[in-house]
Protein backbone atom coordinates (compact mmCIF):
# COMPACT_ATOMS: atom_id res chain seq x y z
CA UNK A 1 0.00 0.00 0.00
CA UNK A 2 1.44 3.70 -1.10
CA UNK A 3 0.91 6.57 1.16
CA UNK A 4 1.74 10.24 0.19
CA UNK A 5 2.23 12.69 3.20
CA UNK A 6 1.77 16.12 1.95
CA UNK A 7 -0.73 18.86 1.27
CA UNK A 8 -2.07 18.77 -2.38
CA UNK A 9 -1.70 22.55 -2.97
CA UNK A 10 2.31 21.46 -2.74
CA UNK A 11 3.82 21.30 -6.14
CA UNK A 12 6.35 19.01 -5.41
CA UNK A 13 3.37 16.95 -3.60
CA UNK A 14 1.57 17.42 -7.51
CA UNK A 15 4.84 15.40 -8.78
CA UNK A 16 3.79 12.43 -6.82
CA UNK A 17 0.24 12.60 -7.40
CA UNK A 18 0.26 12.81 -10.68
CA UNK A 19 2.29 9.94 -11.17
CA UNK A 20 0.36 7.87 -9.55
CA UNK A 21 -2.38 8.84 -11.28
CA UNK A 22 -0.98 8.44 -14.72
CA UNK A 23 -0.61 4.62 -13.66
CA UNK A 24 -3.83 3.92 -12.37
CA UNK A 25 -1.95 3.45 -8.87
CA UNK A 26 -4.46 3.89 -5.63
CA UNK A 27 -2.66 5.46 -2.79
CA UNK A 28 -3.58 6.94 0.87
CA UNK A 29 -3.12 10.70 1.04
CA UNK A 30 -2.64 12.18 3.80
CA UNK A 31 -2.48 15.80 4.36
CA UNK A 32 0.91 17.42 6.38
CA UNK A 33 2.40 20.49 6.21
CA UNK A 34 1.01 24.28 5.26
CA UNK A 35 -2.34 24.84 7.41
CA UNK A 36 -2.17 21.09 8.35
CA UNK A 37 1.13 21.58 10.59
CA UNK A 38 2.71 18.04 11.50
CA UNK A 39 5.67 18.40 9.34
CA UNK A 40 7.94 19.20 12.14
CA UNK A 41 6.46 16.44 14.48
CA UNK A 42 9.18 14.22 15.95
CA UNK A 43 6.97 11.48 14.38
CA UNK A 44 7.34 12.91 11.02
CA UNK A 45 10.79 13.78 11.15
CA UNK A 46 11.55 10.12 11.74
CA UNK A 47 10.30 9.71 8.17
CA UNK A 48 12.14 12.79 7.09
CA UNK A 49 14.50 14.85 9.15
CA UNK A 50 14.16 17.53 6.76
CA UNK A 51 10.04 18.28 7.96
CA UNK A 52 9.65 18.99 4.19
CA UNK A 53 6.68 17.23 2.01
CA UNK A 54 6.22 14.96 -0.29
CA UNK A 55 7.22 11.74 1.85
CA UNK A 56 6.34 8.39 0.36
CA UNK A 57 5.51 4.93 2.27
CA UNK A 58 5.50 1.88 0.31
CA UNK A 59 4.92 -0.67 2.89
CA UNK A 60 8.03 -0.49 4.86
CA UNK A 61 10.31 1.35 2.78
CA UNK A 62 10.03 4.91 3.04
CA UNK A 63 11.69 7.69 0.29
CA UNK A 64 11.59 11.69 0.94
CA UNK A 65 12.46 14.32 -2.04
CA UNK A 66 10.18 14.30 -4.81
CA UNK A 67 12.19 13.69 -7.71
CA UNK A 68 13.40 10.40 -5.55
CA UNK A 69 10.16 9.31 -4.98
CA UNK A 70 8.67 9.69 -9.00
CA UNK A 71 11.44 7.98 -10.26
CA UNK A 72 11.37 5.66 -7.53
CA UNK A 73 7.24 4.87 -8.44
CA UNK A 74 8.14 4.75 -11.90
CA UNK A 75 10.44 2.33 -12.16
CA UNK A 76 8.82 0.06 -9.66
CA UNK A 77 5.44 0.42 -11.03
CA UNK A 78 6.62 0.57 -14.77
CA UNK A 79 5.17 3.92 -14.97
CA UNK A 80 6.71 6.32 -17.77
CA UNK A 81 9.73 4.62 -17.36
CA UNK A 82 12.30 4.48 -19.76
CA UNK A 83 14.95 1.67 -20.56
CA UNK A 84 16.59 3.68 -22.64
CA UNK A 85 19.82 5.44 -21.41
CA UNK A 86 20.18 8.76 -23.53
CA UNK A 87 16.61 9.09 -22.74
CA UNK A 88 16.85 8.65 -19.00
CA UNK A 89 19.85 10.92 -18.98
CA UNK A 90 17.84 13.46 -20.11
CA UNK A 91 14.79 12.64 -17.94
CA UNK A 92 17.38 13.23 -14.92
CA UNK A 93 19.08 16.53 -16.64
CA UNK A 94 15.66 18.30 -16.78
CA UNK A 95 14.72 17.04 -13.81
CA UNK A 96 17.35 18.45 -11.79
CA UNK A 97 17.08 21.81 -13.54
CA UNK A 98 13.22 21.93 -12.68
CA UNK A 99 13.98 21.72 -9.17
CA UNK A 100 17.50 23.64 -9.10
CA UNK A 101 16.44 26.32 -11.68
CA UNK A 102 12.71 26.54 -12.50
CA UNK A 103 11.27 25.17 -9.40
CA UNK A 104 13.24 27.52 -7.22
CA UNK A 105 12.05 30.44 -9.00
CA UNK A 106 8.67 29.57 -9.12
CA UNK A 107 8.58 28.94 -5.13
CA UNK A 108 10.38 32.22 -4.82
CA UNK A 109 7.90 34.05 -6.60
CA UNK A 110 5.19 32.00 -5.02
CA UNK A 111 6.88 32.96 -2.30
CA UNK A 112 6.74 36.97 -2.50
CA UNK A 113 3.43 37.15 -4.34
CA UNK A 114 0.97 34.81 -2.48
CA UNK A 115 2.64 32.90 0.74
CA UNK A 116 4.58 35.60 3.16
CA UNK A 117 2.88 37.71 5.18
CA UNK A 118 2.70 41.29 2.94
CA UNK A 119 5.19 42.84 4.82
CA UNK A 120 7.68 40.21 4.80
CA UNK A 121 7.22 39.99 0.82
CA UNK A 122 9.93 41.57 -1.03
CA UNK A 123 8.70 43.49 -4.52
CA UNK A 124 12.00 43.79 -5.97
CA UNK A 125 12.96 40.17 -5.41
CA UNK A 126 9.43 39.08 -6.65
CA UNK A 127 10.12 41.46 -10.07
CA UNK A 128 14.07 40.01 -10.32
CA UNK A 129 12.96 36.22 -10.29
CA UNK A 130 9.56 37.08 -12.70
CA UNK A 131 11.94 38.04 -15.12
CA UNK A 132 14.21 34.83 -14.58
CA UNK A 133 11.06 32.80 -14.87
CA UNK A 134 10.89 34.59 -17.72
CA UNK A 135 14.24 33.28 -19.03
CA UNK A 136 13.69 29.63 -18.06
CA UNK A 137 9.80 30.43 -20.10
CA UNK A 138 12.19 31.00 -23.19
CA UNK A 139 14.36 27.67 -22.68
CA UNK A 140 11.32 25.72 -22.56
CA UNK A 141 9.81 26.85 -25.31
CA UNK A 142 12.39 26.24 -27.22
CA UNK A 143 12.76 22.65 -26.13
CA UNK A 144 9.55 21.96 -27.29
CA UNK A 145 9.41 24.03 -30.84
CA UNK A 146 9.29 20.66 -32.54
CA UNK A 147 7.91 18.26 -29.96
CA UNK A 148 4.97 17.68 -27.95
CA UNK A 149 6.40 17.41 -24.51
CA UNK A 150 9.66 18.31 -23.22
CA UNK A 151 11.45 14.87 -24.39
CA UNK A 152 9.26 13.77 -27.68
CA UNK A 153 5.86 13.37 -28.46
CA UNK A 154 4.95 10.85 -25.36
CA UNK A 155 4.67 12.36 -21.95
CA UNK A 156 7.94 10.83 -20.10
CA UNK A 157 9.53 11.47 -16.22
CA UNK A 158 10.49 15.09 -17.12
CA UNK A 159 7.27 16.62 -18.07
CA UNK A 160 5.96 15.68 -14.53
CA UNK A 161 8.04 18.06 -12.37
CA UNK A 162 8.04 20.87 -15.07
CA UNK A 163 4.04 20.51 -15.64
CA UNK A 164 3.45 21.27 -12.18
CA UNK A 165 5.58 24.15 -11.68
CA UNK A 166 4.30 25.51 -14.98
CA UNK A 167 0.41 25.15 -13.55
CA UNK A 168 1.78 27.31 -10.67
CA UNK A 169 3.08 29.64 -12.89
CA UNK A 170 -0.56 29.72 -14.62
CA UNK A 171 -1.55 30.48 -10.97
CA UNK A 172 0.29 33.57 -10.16
CA UNK A 173 -0.73 35.15 -13.55
CA UNK A 174 2.19 35.13 -15.31
CA UNK A 175 2.02 35.75 -18.84
CA UNK A 176 2.29 33.35 -21.65
CA UNK A 177 1.98 35.33 -24.80
CA UNK A 178 5.20 35.57 -25.83
CA UNK A 179 5.74 31.53 -25.36
CA UNK A 180 3.38 29.84 -27.63
CA UNK A 181 4.87 26.65 -27.74
CA UNK A 182 5.02 26.67 -24.00
CA UNK A 183 1.23 27.66 -23.59
CA UNK A 184 0.46 24.87 -26.16
CA UNK A 185 1.96 22.05 -24.27
CA UNK A 186 0.50 23.26 -20.67
CA UNK A 187 -2.72 22.83 -22.71
CA UNK A 188 -2.25 19.52 -23.70
CA UNK A 189 -1.29 18.34 -20.07
CA UNK A 190 -4.85 19.87 -19.38
CA UNK A 191 -6.20 17.70 -21.90
CA UNK A 192 -4.84 14.50 -19.40
CA UNK A 193 -6.91 13.19 -16.66
CA UNK A 194 -4.71 12.31 -14.38
CA UNK A 195 -2.81 16.38 -14.40
CA UNK A 196 -6.15 16.97 -14.45
CA UNK A 197 -6.94 15.59 -11.08
CA UNK A 198 -3.59 15.64 -9.68
CA UNK A 199 -2.65 19.29 -10.43
CA UNK A 200 -5.34 21.71 -11.85
CA UNK A 201 -7.83 20.58 -9.33
CA UNK A 202 -5.89 20.88 -6.37
CA UNK A 203 -6.40 24.07 -4.03
CA UNK A 204 -4.07 26.71 -3.95
CA UNK A 205 -0.90 26.94 -1.44
CA UNK A 206 -1.03 27.15 1.45
CA UNK A 207 -4.13 24.73 1.66
N1 LIG B 1 13.53 19.23 -2.41
C1 LIG B 1 12.33 18.91 -1.70
C2 LIG B 1 11.59 20.20 -1.39
C3 LIG B 1 10.38 19.92 -0.53
C4 LIG B 1 9.72 21.20 -0.05
O1 LIG B 1 10.34 22.28 0.00
N2 LIG B 1 8.45 21.06 0.31
C5 LIG B 1 7.70 22.19 0.80
C6 LIG B 1 6.37 22.29 0.06
S1 LIG B 1 6.61 22.53 -1.68
C7 LIG B 1 7.38 22.00 2.26
O2 LIG B 1 7.45 20.91 2.79
N3 LIG B 1 7.00 23.09 2.92
C8 LIG B 1 6.51 23.04 4.26
C9 LIG B 1 5.01 23.01 4.29
O3 LIG B 1 4.38 22.59 3.31
O4 LIG B 1 4.46 23.36 5.32
C10 LIG B 1 11.46 17.97 -2.58
O5 LIG B 1 11.53 18.08 -3.80
O6 LIG B 1 10.74 17.13 -2.02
Amino acid sequence: MLTVYGRQSSANVQKVHWICAEGNLEFKAVNVGGKYGGHTSSEFKQMNPNSTVPVLMDDDFIIYESNSIIKYISDKFNVLKSHNSVKIALNNQWIDWSSLVFGLQCATYTAHNMLLPIEQRNPTLAAETKEKIYLSFQILDNQLQSDHFILNNELSLADVPIGCWLHRCFILDLDFSNFKSLKDFYIRLKERRAFEKAVISAPLPPN
